[in-house]
């Protein structure tokens, strides 16, 4: 062999093992598309980003933290509690009739399956403020009575006309009922004044907590202290052993 053939078996074999380093790294790149079209199923774990769907049950956090703050809250709307669960007339609005010093609500409106609504069921008035019970007539003998009497008309009457008129001085939440139409949803409430149960929308963001009342034992506390402890003497005990103790490099100290 001459030194051109040399050359030409040589460089047809480095061409070979280029060739082959180029189709080795081509392979491996096919290998890598082919991984990463399962990497695109991988992209189906994006579906766990639904577990962002998880974080709305971090909004459930916010109804916890609702919960701690129900006692503190102003703003947020009255809170009648399940008062208006049965009340078909009732679509969550209380009808705002503060700086009126007459306030109507009609007795045997329709609603509830037949003239057996007080209407509007929900009304927010001012203190002092007279509420004047209008029947229509309709649906039979009713009545309006709170369970307290502070809204007490007495017994049923079927006539049309202000049968029942009523002031409330103290703020708070009223609830009342028609005693004969009670089952078929016949329910209303007052709200007078300012000063009443609400329900708190903030979400979050209550009065703080003492930590000692938020349900952890107070015998956690030794889990913390325990460790201080361990740390502590941890520290003594290198202290020592570097201060006093023997190594196996040193020959006998300073003498
Ligand atoms: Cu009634």
């Amino acid at each position: 062999m001459n030194r051109r053939e040399f050359l030409l078996s040589a460089g047809g074999a480095t061409g070979g093992a280029a060739a082959l380093s180029a189709a080795g790294p081509a392979a491996a790149q096919e290998t890598e598309t082919a991984t990463g079209t399962p990497g695109g199923g991988g992209n189906e774990t994006g579906g766990g980003n639904e577990t962002s769907g998880g974080n709305e049950t971090g909004g459930g956090n916010e109804t916890s933290g609702g919960d701690g703050g129900g006692g503190g809250g102003s703003a947020g709307p009255p809170d009648y509690g399940t008062w208006f669960s049965n009340v078909d007339n009732y679509g969550g609005e209380t009808v705002d009739a503060r700086g009126q010093s007459e306030v109507t609500i009609t007795v045997g409106a329709e609603g509830n399956g037949g003239a057996f609504a007080f209407d509007p069921p929900a009304v927010h008035v001012d203190a002092g403020a007279t509420l004047v019970f209008e029947w229509t007539g309709e649906g039979g003998a009713h009545n309006a009575v709170g369970n307290d009497g502070t809204i007490d008309s007495g017994d049923p009457v079927g006539e049309a006309g202000v049968n029942y008129e009523v002031a409330i001085e103290e703020d708070g939440i009223y609830q009342y009922v028609c005693e004969p139409h009670e089952g078929q949803g016949m329910k209303g409430a007052v709200v007078v004044g300012s000063d009443y149960p609400t329900v708190d929308t903030s979400g979050g963001g209550g009065t703080p907590v003492n930590p000692e009342h938020m349900g952890v034992p107070f015998q956690a506390h030794f889990v913390g202290i325990s460790t201080v402890l361990a740390i502590l003497a941890t520290l003594v005990f290198t202290f020592f052993t570097l201060k006093y103790g023997e190594s196996a490099n040193t020959k006998g100290g300073n003498d």
